[in-house]
C-alpha cells in the first residue's frame, strides 16, 4: 500500500480524539486512509462549481465558473440548465437511496404479514395503529394483521402511486400543502418522481431550470415525506419506537478481551439479527472456547445510530472514523450492507487482517468476502458472520491500540417522545413546546445533521455550531453522523443544559432532557419533519412550516443524500445550511433560485457558510426573522461562547 505522503497533523484532520490517535497509528503502520487521498486529490474546481456537462459525447462540456455566462455547450445548454441537472440527479441519486432503503423494510414488512418472514414480527402494535390513523385506516376492533396489510398496501403506493398525491401528504400542514399543489410539487409514488427526474435531465429534454426545480423539489419532497418516512415508520413497528436511554459511544466501546464486531451501513435489519445470533448461548459458548469473555457487537454510521436508539447497542464512531477503527487492530469482524461504506474498508481490513463482510446483493466490493443476509433466514449469514469474528479473535496476530476515550449520553428521542416528555402522558403534545417557544425560553428549533468530510475538520463544525445554537436557546435535534460528533464531544447528556442559554437550560432542566435530541439514523430525518408538522398543527406558531422559527443545517456534508434531504426541507419550508461547499456556480439564476427565489414562492431557502460560527449567524437570523413576523420578538443579544462556558462543559463531563 502506498505510503501517505501527507504530514497534516492528525489534530488538523479532526477534533475527535480517538481517531487521531489511530491516524497517528495508521501512519506508523504505513496504511493509507482516505484522509490522506483527500490532502492529495484536490477537487476540480468547475466540478465542484457543477459548471461542467457530461450528459452525452458531444461533451463532457465545461463551462468556466468565473464567467458562467461567457459560453454555453455544445448542445447550447446554459449554465443554469448544467448546474440544475446536475443538482436534480444529485438529488435523484439521494432519494432513490432513502427510496430504496424504504422498499427493504417494507419488503420485510410484507413478508412479516404474509409469514414467509419468521423471524421477525410486528413489535410496535401501537405504532402500527398511529400510522393507520394517519393514513385514515379504519383501526376500531380490527385484527392487527388486516390493519397490517391495509398500512402495507397505503405505503406501497409512495413508491408505486403513477398518478396523483400519494397518501403520505395527510401529515402535511394545510397551508404547507396548498403551497405545494399551487406549485405543483406534491410527489407522486418516488419511482415516477425519480424516473422522471432521470429523463428530464437528460441531454436534450427539460432546459429551463425553473421547470426543472420544480422536478428537483418533486422528487425531494417523495423522499422526506416518502421513502424516508415509510422507511422510520416500518423500522419502529418492526423493531419498536425509540425512547430515550443512556448509551456509551466512541472508540473506546471496542474491547481487548472480547469478541468485536463492528456492524457498519444503514438498514436496521442486518444489526437486529446480529443481536439476535450474538445472544445464542451454542454461538457464546463458542467465543468462550476461544478464550473470550463476550462477543462485543458495536454499531458505526446509521445503522449503528439505528440499534443505539432502539437497543443501546453501543457506537464506535461516524463516517469518518470507520477506517480509523480497523486501525486499533481489536475489530474481529466489519460487517456492512449499504450505503457510505468506503470501498478502501477492505483494504485497511487486510492490512489487520480483520475479516472484512458484504451481506447485500445491492452492494458487494471487489474482492470481498461477500455472506448474503436473506430475510427469509437471517441468522444463517449473522452466525457465520460472528462464527468468522471468533476465529479471527482466536488467531489474533496483530498489535492491539483500543483508544481509552468514551462518552456517555442520552439519545432515542423521536417525534412521538418529544410529546410526551414535553406533556406527560395524559396531556402529550407540542403545546409545551409551542408555548416555551411563544414565551421566548425557547428561541427556535434548529436541525443539525448529516455527515462528516475529510476535507473538513471531522466534528468541528457540527459541534461549534451546535454550542453556539443552545447558546442562544435554539434547542437542537440531531441525526446521523452529526448526532454521533456531539455524542462523543460529551453533549448529548442532561450536563449539556450548563452550555445552553438561560431559558433552553430551564425548559430542559424541568423536563430532564438535554438541549441537543438525537433522532437517530439520516432516514429518521422524517421525524424532524413529523416534529415540524406537530408544531404548525398545535397553533400559536404560524400556518405553514415555512412560518416557524426553525432553521436546518449539515455543515460537513458529503452524500448526495444530504442534497435530497436538505432539497425537501427547503421545499417543506425550511432555511436549511450547508457548509464548506455547494455543488453550484455562484452568482447565476439557478444558484439564485435555491437561495431566496423559493423563499419568494412560500417555500423555504438554502443558505451557505463556511465557518460554524457563521451557520449559526445564519440560522439564528432566519429564527429571529421568523419570530419578528410571528409577532414574538423580544429583542434579544446573539451570544458568543467564551472561556467559562467551555469550563462549565469540562466540569460537567
Ligand atoms: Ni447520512 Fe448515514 Fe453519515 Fe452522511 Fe452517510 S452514514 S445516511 S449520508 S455519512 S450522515
Ligand atoms: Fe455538452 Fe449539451 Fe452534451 Fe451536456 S448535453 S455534454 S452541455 S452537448
Amino acid at each position: 500500500m502506498a505510503k501517505p505522503t501527507t504530514v497534516i497533523r492528525p489534530e488538523d484532520i479532526t477534533i475527535c480524539e480517538t481517531t487521531q490517535q489511530m491516524i497517528a497509528k495508521a501512519r506508523r503502520d504505513g496504511v493509507e486512509l482516505f484522509f490522506d487521498r483527500a490532502e492529495a486529490i484536490k477537487p476540480c474546481p468547475i466540478g465542484a462549481s457543477s459548471a461542467c456537462c457530461k450528459h452525452c459525447s458531444m461533451g463532457p462540456c465545461r463551462i468556466s465558473p468565473s464567467d458562467p455566462y461567457g459560453k454555453v455547450g455544445i448542445c447550447g445548454a446554459t449554465i443554469d440548465t448544467i448546474s440544475a441537472r446536475n443538482f436534480g440527479r444529485m438529488v435523484a441519486a439521494g432519494t432513490a437511496a432513502h427510496t430504496d432503503h424504504g422498499m427493504a423494510m417494507l419488503d420485510l414488512f410484507r413478508g412479516v404479514i404474509e409469514g414467509t418472514v419468521t423471524d421477525f414480527a410486528i413489535k410496535d402494535h401501537i405504532k402500527l395503529f398511529e400510522v393507520a390513523e394517519s393514513l385514515d385506516i379504519e383501526t376500531e376492533a380490527r385484527p392487527i394483521l388486516e390493519v397490517a396489510r391495509d398500512v402495507y398496501e397505503a405505503l406501497e403506493k409512495t413508491y408505486t402511486q403513477v398518478e396523483g398525491e400519494i397518501p403520505l401528504v395527510k401529515r402535511v400542514p394545510k397551508k404547507t400543502l396548498e403551497t405545494w399543489r399551487k406549485e405543483g410539487l406534491v410527489p407522486r409514488g418516488a419511482m415516477r418522481e425519480i424516473m422522471e427526474m432521470m429523463h428530464r435531465s437528460a441531454m436534450g429534454v427539460d432546459q429551463d431550470y425553473e421547470n426543472i426545480t420544480k422536478q428537483i423539489s418533486r422528487t425531494a419532497l417523495a423522499d422526506g415525506w416518502g421513502g424516508s418516512m415509510v422507511s422510520t415508520d416500518i423500522s419502529d413497528i418492526l423493531f419498536g419506537t425509540p425512547a430515550p436511554r443512556e448509551v456509551t459511544v466512541d472508540m473506546g466501546v471496542l474491547k481487548e478481551d472480547q469478541v468485536n464486531i463492528i456492524v457498519h451501513g444503514h438498514e436496521p435489519i442486518l444489526l437486529e439479527a446480529m443481536m439476535v445470533s450474538a445472544d445464542a448461548p451454542s454461538i457464546k459458548e463458542m467465543a468462550k472456547e476461544a478464550g473470550a469473555k463476550g462477543i462485543n457487537l458495536v454499531g458505526m454510521c446509521c445503522s449503528g445510530l439505528d440499534v443505539l436508539s432502539r437497543h443501546g447497542i453501543p457506537h464506535a464512531g461516524n463516517f469518518s472514523s470507520t477506517e480509523a477503527a480497523l486501525v486499533t487492530g481489536a475489530v474481529d469482524a466489519m460487517t456492512v450492507d449499504v450505503q457510505c461504506i468506503k470501498q478502501d474498508l477492505h483494504k485497511v481490513a487486510q492490512c489487520y487482517d480483520t475479516t472484512f463482510i458484504t451481506t447485500n446483493y445491492r452492494a458487494k466490493i471487489e474482492g470481498a468476502l461477500h455472506i448474503e443476509l436473506d430475510e427469509h433466514d437471517p441468522m444463517k449469514c449473522t452466525d457465520e458472520i460472528i462464527i468468522k469474528g471468533i476465529m479471527r479473535f482466536k488467531n489474533r496476530s496483530k498489535e492491539i491500540e483500543i483508544p481509552k476515550k468514551t462518552a456517555r449520553g442520552i439519545h432515542g428521542f423521536s417525534h412521538e417522545y418529544i410529546k410526551y416528555m414535553l406533556g406527560g402522558s395524559f396531556r402529550g403534545g407540542y403545546e409545551p413546546l409551542n408555548d416555551n417557544i411563544i414565551n421566548g425560553r425557547i428561541r427556535g428549533v434548529a436541525g443539525v445533521v448529516g455527515c462528516t468530510n475529510p476535507r473538513s475538520k471531522q466534528d468541528f463544525s457540527h459541534v461549534e455550531l451546535v454550542k453556539e445554537l443552545i447558546k442562544n436557546d435554539v434547542l437542537v435535534v440531531q441525526t446521523g453522523c452529526s448526532q454521533m460528533a456531539l455524542a462523543k464531544a460529551g453533549l448529548t447528556s442532561p450536563g449539556a443544559s450548563a452550555l445552553a442559554g438561560p431559558g433552553l437550560a430551564e425548559v430542559c432542566e424541568t423536563v430532564g432532557i438535554p438541549p441537543i435530541l438525537g433522532l437517530g439514523a439520516c432516514v429518521d430525518n422524517s421525524r424532524i419533519l413529523m416534529a415540524v408538522a406537530e408544531m404548525v398543527k398545535t397553533g400559536g406558531l404560524g400556518d405553514a412550516i415555512a412560518d416557524l422559527p426553525v432553521a436546518g443545517c449539515a455543515p460537513e456534508w458529503m452524500s448526495e443524500k444530504a442534497i435530497a434531504i436538505g432539497q425537501y426541507f427547503v421545499a417543506s419550508g425550511v432555511y436549511t445550511v450547508f457548509g464548506h461547499t455547494f455543488p453550484v456556480t455562484d452568482d447565476t439564476r439557478f444558484t439564485r433560485l435555491l437561495f431566496g427565489g423559493l423563499e419568494a414562492k412560500g417555500l423555504g431557502s438554502w443558505g451557505f457558510a463556511d465557518s460554524p460560527h457563521e451557520m449559526a449567524r445564519l440560522m439564528i437570523a432566519h429564527i429571529d426573522k421568523k419570530r419578528k413576523e410571528l409577532g414574538i420578538d423580544k429583542s434579544r443579544e446573539r451570544v458568543l461562547m467564551d472561556m467559562s462556558d467551555r469550563r462549565a462543559l469540562a466540569a460537567n463531563e
